[in-house]
């Protein structure tokens, strides 16, 4: 098989309630408007994702990745994003926060020279449907509130939308060059691109929460809070093996 315009990576804990609506939904959309495009699920946990994803392999073309170990979301899409073929690839949470229509604002920015395009809750264009819970909008003023002075990205408004895009060459090297397993590796993927000379853009897209979570509210946040720390702090990262071409 030719390699496809579009790799989407979906990441997925324990997310069979959803799995195969999303999938459906993906290639209802993208399929008619002759992208040629392949998903790959990676997916932990023990509910049955893996195997509801691999049901639709004859309707939709998916790869399935994954262990029943939570391993966190960073390594799901590190290792997705390491087997993905095509020419943009990116990725979209399993609960669909965001849906793969918002494609349309990301798109044309690659063909403007940007490397990494990712989606946005807090620029122009954004539009939440359905806010998170008070205290998970007060947790995120809070993650900010950390995360900028350890990490910087001051340029970024959101770091943390499960709705990013990257040209294949410049996937390639930062995913080679990530670490983080857990939810901060959004933020060590954008240090590394800003740190690297890639160009990033943020686009508003439309998001709409889905009242459901895998983060735990404690040893989760504890979790992330040290691995900011690794993001500071930790052994130097890697410097770039490959510029992006044009
Ligand atoms: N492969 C994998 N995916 C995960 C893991 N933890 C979360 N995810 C997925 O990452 C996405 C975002 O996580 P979630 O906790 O739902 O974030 P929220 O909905 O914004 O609170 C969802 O699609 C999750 O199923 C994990 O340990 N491994
Ligand atoms: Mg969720």
């Amino acid at each position: 098989m030719s390699a496809p315009y579009l790799s989407l990576v979906i990441p997925a804990f324990n997310e069979v309630k959803t799995i195969q609506h999303t999938l459906r939904a993906i290639r209802d959309y993208l399929a008619p408007r002759g992208h040629t495009f392949e998903l790959i699920v990676a997916a932990d946990g023990t509910d049955g994702t893996r195997e509801a994803a691999a049901e639709l392999r004859d309707e939709v073309p998916v790869a399935v990745l994954g262990e029943p170990a939570r391993r966190g979301k960073g390594r799901g899409v590190r290792e997705g994003m390491l087997a993905a073929s095509g020419a943009i690839v990116g990725f979209l949470d399993a609960d669909y926060k965001v849906a793969i229509d918002e494609i349309e604002k990301v798109l044309p920015w690659f063909e403007q020279g940007y490397d990494v395009v990712i989606g946005s809750r807090a620029v122009a264009g954004a539009d939440i449907r359905r806010t998170q819970p008070w205290y998970r909008r007060v947790g995120s003023k809070g993650f900010a509130m950390v995360m900028r002075p350890l990490v910087g990205l001051y340029g970024i408004k959101d770091t943390q939308c499960g709705f990013k895009f990257f040209r294949a060459p410049v996937a390639a090297d930062l995913f080679a060059r990530q670490r983080i397993d857990g939810y901060m590796f959004d933020v060590e993927i954008l240090s590394l691109a800003l740190r690297s000379g890639y160009k990033v853009k943020e686009v508003g897209v439309k998001w709409q929460d889905d009242g459901d979570t895998r983060l735990k509210l404690v040893s989760g946040n504890w979790k992330n809070l040290k691995d900011l720390f690794r993001i500071r702090f930790g052994r130097k990262l890697p410097a770039a093996n490959t510029r992006s071409a044009a």
